[in-house]
């Protein structure tokens, strides 16, 4: 039964897939896949817009024919679509896309004239030598599959953290029913607010650990049981994610909390501190000879090896155990600390609200300004804007401003550096902008130095002000660019610009070792929703989860100025 975005976003992809093997017209397969990606990275839940009555049809990429098939799969469990699709097609054909070098053509022709079906079939085409016999295939292709198979078979497959969040907050909140468990946390590396999990480790503060383990084997989503003993249980859900759970009793929650949150690296680091003090730490407590003097809470566990509590999103040892004995931790930014956001679009452009509905939207988000930056012109497939389309825009904008109460609008623009690393509008149309914040859209692939040239001569523009999503990397589907990260902050703090910590669950971009070095550097970072829609602030959870694993500070994020202070940054750039 699917229930999460992540799911109906599983079943477009999935019809995506089989009609792209079918041939099918290639806008209807682009809008599928579309809606797959924006369920995917929405931040609420589709099932329960639904049951509260509201439109899908205001998600952008989501029309009437479409939002009637979430509908149908929301209240049914079924997508006919899909069913008719399988009639034709096996279900499994689909996962042999997601082989590198394979695509639809060669999908069809391994099907009809191998009757390959699954990777595991493709797998015994190809060593016993099937596959070179085909037509349009050869040897050489036969090779590369063999090898792209099994680079593939050593992968295990991660999620997305919103993709995670998902499964793990309904599962959560099911545990929570169960009666005599006191506490719920999923630690590992979800706590620690990583980019991707691997799997979900849940742990429990329960009395008795029978009907935990009972309630957790019998959960409706479970596909698989690994195992079940006395006080863990490992399963496996129908989306093919890893859950591990353990119950403990509550004295021992602290301790237990604090074992598998992890990192396994931050874990060592501690024990041997501990181990220096004559101190036992264990995922029980921690001990001195056999009596336990810790562990009840993770302060407690921290407390009695010597350090000041490590917040999860700081556990990577990465100097933090250190920092930690000292009493010299960084004091991490916190959502409440963001007054606004400085990267948004409307539907003058890509975005689906109006300008009016984005700054009401940010305003009851509790910010105090927003920034519109829409795409430029030479990003003709979001519609960019022309000087001309930009001035009307900053008139309206003025005119909003004029109107409105608790919320600013300010002017900017997400233009597009080009190839060579000038601006894609003229000077005079930047200038009168409040923030110019640039983007690469294209030519990903350059060497390292010519991306870094064409980057820095950017950031020399007289009206640069940020640099958007600086690696350009898209959580498992675009790795980022090659480019000399170091100098980029080095030289967007001699020039006095900032850098963009995207939050967009799919880019989180600043990357976390790079947040280190801006914040070394002293180069401010702003955490940007880069919403296209009126539900978008709601990521920035996420850009705040990467941005404290990137050591940051509220001083070290430019967004969490007031406006009048945050007016004096932007002219020191413009
Ligand atoms: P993941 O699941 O790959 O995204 O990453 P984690 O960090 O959640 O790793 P996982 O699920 O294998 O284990 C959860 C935590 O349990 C891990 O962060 C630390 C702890 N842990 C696991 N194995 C060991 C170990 O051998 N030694 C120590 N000290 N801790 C461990
Ligand atoms: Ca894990
Ligand atoms: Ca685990």
């Amino acid at each position: 039964m699917p229930r999460h975005n992540a799911d109906i976003a599983a079943i477009f992809e999935e019809i995506a897939n089989l009609l792209e093997i079918q041939d099918a017209n290639p806008f209807r397969i682009r809008a599928y896949r579309n809606a797959a990606r924006i369920l995917n990275d929405h931040s609420r839940d589709v099932g329960t817009m639904l049951r509260k009555g509201e439109d899908l049809t205001c998600l952008s990429g989501i029309g009437k024919d479409l939002a009637a098939k979430i509908e149908e799969i929301v209240s049914s469990g079924h997508c006919s679509l899909l069913d008719r699709l399988h009639k034709k097609m096996p279900a499994t054909i689909g996962d042999l896309l997601k082989i590198p070098g394979i695509g639809p053509k060669r999908v069809k022709a391994l099907y009809h004239d191998l009757a390959v079906q699954t990777v595991e079939q493709l797998y015994r085409a190809a060593r016993d030598g099937r596959i070179r016999e085909l037509p349009g295939f050869g040897e050489k292709t036969e090779l590369n599959i063999l090898q792209s198979l099994e680079a593939h078979a050593n992968q295990t497959q991660r999620f997305k953290l919103i993709t995670a969040v998902q499964y793990a907050e309904a599962l959560e909140q099911s545990l929570a029913t169960v009666s005599g468990v006191s506490r719920v946390t999923i630690a590992g590396s979800y706590r620690r607010m990583r980019e991707t999990v691997g799997d979900l480790d849940i742990l429990v503060a329960a009395e008795t650990s029978r009907p935990v383990i009972q309630h957790f084997i019998e959960y409706g989503e479970v596909n698989r049981i690994l195992s079940a003993g006395a006080t863990r249980a490992s399963v496996v859900l129908e989306c093919g994610m890893q859950v591990d759970l353990r119950v403990v009793k509550a004295e021992s929650f602290g301790a237990a909390l604090h074992y598998f949150t992890g990192s396994k690296s931050h874990n060592i680091a501690v024990r041997r501190i501990a181990q220096q003090k004559g101190l036992k730490i264990n995922e029980y407590g921690v001990y001195r000879s056999d009596k336990q003097i810790a562990g009840q809470d993770e302060e407690s566990v921290y407390a009695a090896v010597g350090l000041a509590y490590i917040p999860p999103e700081l556990r990577e040892n990465r100097g933090e155990v250190t920092l930690a004995q000292v009493g010299r931790l960084p004091q991490l930014v916190e959502q409440s600390d963001l007054r606004g956001d400085l990267h948004a679009h409307t539907n003058a452009t890509d975005g689906h609200n109006s300008l009016r509905e984005m700054a009401l939207a940010a305003k009851s988000f509790g910010f105090e300004y927003l920034a519109i930056t829409e795409h430029s012109r030479r990003l003709t497939v979001a519609h960019g804007l022309d000087p001309l389309q930009l001035s009307r825009q900053c008139a309206e904008i003025d005119k909003l401003n004029a109107e409105m109460d608790e919320i600013t609008l300010l002017k900017g623009i997400e233009v597009d550096i080009l190839e060579d690393g000038s601006l894609d509008l003229p000077d005079n149309v930047l200038a009168k902008l409040d923030l110019v914040v640039g983007a690469v859209h294209s030519k990903f692939d350059l060497s390292r130095a010519r991306q870094t040239k064409r980057i820095l001569r950017a950031l020399e523009h007289p009206h640069f002000t940020m640099l958007a999503h600086p690696t350009g990397r898209l959580i498992q589907r675009r790795a980022p660019y090659d480019v000399d990260m170091a100098r980029i902050i080095r030289e967007a703090r001699n020039r006095g610009c900032f850098l963009e910590l995207n939050a967009h669950p799919e880019r989180l971009d600043l990357l976390d070792t790079y947040c280190q070095m801006a914040r070394e550097e002293g180069v401010l970072v702003s955490i940007n929703s880069d919403a296209h829609s009126n539900h978008d602030f709601a990521n920035l959870r996420f850009g705040i989860g990467q941005a404290r694993r990137g050591w940051l500070e509220k001083d070290d994020v430019l967004n969490t100025r007031s406006l009048k202070a945050l007016r004096q940054l932007l002219k020191q750039t413009m």
